[in-house]
């Protein structure tokens, strides 16, 4: 089959963000706008000719149009087979995987994460690498610096591939296989975990709801929890992935996930509750009555780790992003083991997990994950809570409160200032940028600043330092501020501010936790004018 070259002109506005290139579905839709950026992922990688490509996404609005255009680049590139989820589908966590099973050459996930879906939604593309983790910043630099000049693609006239009916087909030379986008991943699972006592205990009667908001974590979630662990029909709720995500935002926070945390809160609440984002990723994890912080939820899942039998042998270390709180922390301390705070963004764990410094690993926003794959996943925090419970035998509150007898408790919140002009908010991190230097040894209300800078990343592993990760200030006290600027917004800019206070292990932890960090909450606006510069009065949303 001949291969097409088709002429096409760059748009200066592919620039990767945190996790890969996310804009408006519209923006996507552009004469050529998609088709330049898989070429120009694939000018910037070399020797994968006759190799493996995975590919796969969260089911989103036009996930099937952008399927099928890559499979046809990807095999006028020269690639030797495509593996692709029947339907288009594959979770992030998934797809790491399977790039790493079947040893692929790499793989394209095509997410815009927990971002809305729909005609007038979001979308988005990556790529990651061999390790089945993001590509890291070297190749996401050459990928932009690629669209930037690309003239031209190169594609094949072939019919679209059947993405119903698992199996093998052809896209010009190039073999495609249509595979189960949850067995292998299923297969792994039962690997990490204690099935057995984890069935015993639905058995038992205990109660679990899992929303799976419309989006891709459904069919892993209903096959997992209702199939292989016995879980009673009905735990799984918007278990069918839609194109729009049923006209809901798949973000599993307390805002976007309010139904379940209501149930969770009121006198029927079953013993758990969890939700998983868009491309199966992040978790939210909800006791009966007891909301657990992602931040908490790393370390409690760190310190408890070893009744899976995974992770038995116990764990190497435990790496966090840098807003992430000191929780785990004080976990990774009490086992002598080594903590790693990275800058935002999942592929700067890869170089950790690799090396073996680190086992887990989270985030605030809502990830935690392990050696197991190289994204963070959502389904397997749900399944390591399930297995911790099943062994403990106790409720979350439980679990929780006794974290926080032995460690302390990290007060933390993040107050996120969404669709704000993007000139002020730069301006906003400018200005306090400025005011660094004459922070540090003063006294802000009444705390003493222990130190007041903008993050820089030093990589152990390959030596590589990335700046400008975030400005932090941090107080004698043991608390912190944060402001930084998301990397995965789509219209204007979004702050997130990170405020954080330790409670040490014999301290009041039953406050609310707004009204704990309510000085420091206000300090935090003090020092950066948010509401001036902003004009916003409050967050969009807190978390
Ligand atoms: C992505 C990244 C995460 C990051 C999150 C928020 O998650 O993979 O590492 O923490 O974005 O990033 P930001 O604060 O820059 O918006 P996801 O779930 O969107 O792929």
């Amino acid at each position: 089959m001949p291969i097409l070259t088709i002429e096409t002109k760059p748009y200066a506005d592919q620039k990767p963000g945190t996790s890969g290139l996310r804009k408006r579905v519209g923006v996507f839709m552009q004469p050529n706008y998609l088709e330049n950026f898989v070429q120009s992922i694939f000018d910037s990688l070399e020797g994968f000719k006759g190799k493996t490509l995975v590919i796969g996404g969260d089911g989103r609005y036009y996930n099937d149009v952008a399927i099928q255009t890559a499979i046809r680049i990807a095999a006028a590139n020269g690639f030797g087979q495509v593996l692709v989820g029947q339907g288009g589908l594959l979770s992030t966590p998934g797809a790491s995987h399977v790039i790493r099973h079947h040893k692929a050459f790499g793989g394209i996930i095509l997410s815009a994460s927990h971002n809305p879906g729909g005609p007038d939604g979001d979308f988005g593309i990556k790529y990651n690498v061999g390790n089945g983790g993001p590509a890291p910043e070297k190749i996401t630099d050459a990928i932009f610096a690629r669209t930037k000049v690309i003239d031209r693609y190169v594609t094949v006239n072939a019919p679209d591939i059947d993405l119903g009916t698992i199996g093998t087909q052809h896209c010009g030379e190039m073999r495609v296989e249509v595979i189960d986008p949850v067995a292998d991943y299923a297969d792994l699972m039962k690997t990490l975990f204690d099935f057995d006592k984890i069935r015993a205990m639905f058995a038992g009667g205990f109660r679990m709801q899992f929303d799976a908001m419309h989006a891709v974590t459904g069919p892993y979630a209903h096959r997992i929890l209702e199939g292989l662990l016995g879980a009673p029909k009905g735990t799984v709720i918007n278990g069918t992935p839609s194109p729009d995500f049923g006209g809901g935002h798949p973000d599993p926070n307390l805002v976007y996930a309010k139904d379940l945390y209501d149930l969770m809160m009121g006198p029927d609440a079953p013993d758990f509750g969890a939700a998983s984002d868009g491309d199966g990723d992040r978790n939210l994890i909800i006791g009966r009555g007891r909301f657990v912080t992602p931040s908490d939820s790393l370390a409690i899942l760190a310190a408890n780790a070893p009744h899976a039998p995974g992770y038995a042998a116990g764990i190497t270390g435990i790496a966090r992003s840098m807003p992430t709180s000191a929780a785990a922390d004080r976990v990774a301390e009490k086992l002598g083991i080594e903590m790693h705070e990275t800058p935002t963004g999942w592929k700067f764990f890869g170089n950790l997990l690799d090396a073996g410094r680190v086992t887990i690993c989270g985030e605030e926003s809502a990830g935690t994950g392990s050696n197991h794959v190289r994204e963070k996943d959502g389904l397997w925090a749900v399944l390591l809570w399930l297995n911790v419970l099943a062994a403990r035998q106790q409720s979350v509150d439980a679990i929780v409160l006794d974290h926080w007898a032995t460690y302390g408790r990290n007060y933390y919140t993040r107050h996120d200032y969404d669709e704000v002009d993007s000139a002020a908010a730069n301006a906003l991190v400018e200005a306090l940028r400025g005011k660094l230097p004459s922070m540090a040894g003063t006294s802000l209300s009444g705390r003493d600043v222990a130190y007041a800078d903008d993050f820089t990343y030093h990589d152990p592993v390959d030596g590589s330092s990335s700046a400008k990760q975030g400005i932090r200030i941090g107080f004698k006290d043991g608390s912190r501020i944060v402001f930084r600027l998301s990397g995965t917004g789509t219209v204007g800019a979004t702050l997130r501010v990170y405020v954080e206070r330790y409670e040490p292990p014999h301290g009041q932890h039953d406050l609310e936790t707004q009204l704990a960090l309510a000085p420091l909450i206000a300090l935090a606006d003090e020092i950066a004018g948010i509401r001036t510069r902003t004009g916003r009065d409050a967050p969009s949303v807190i978390t």
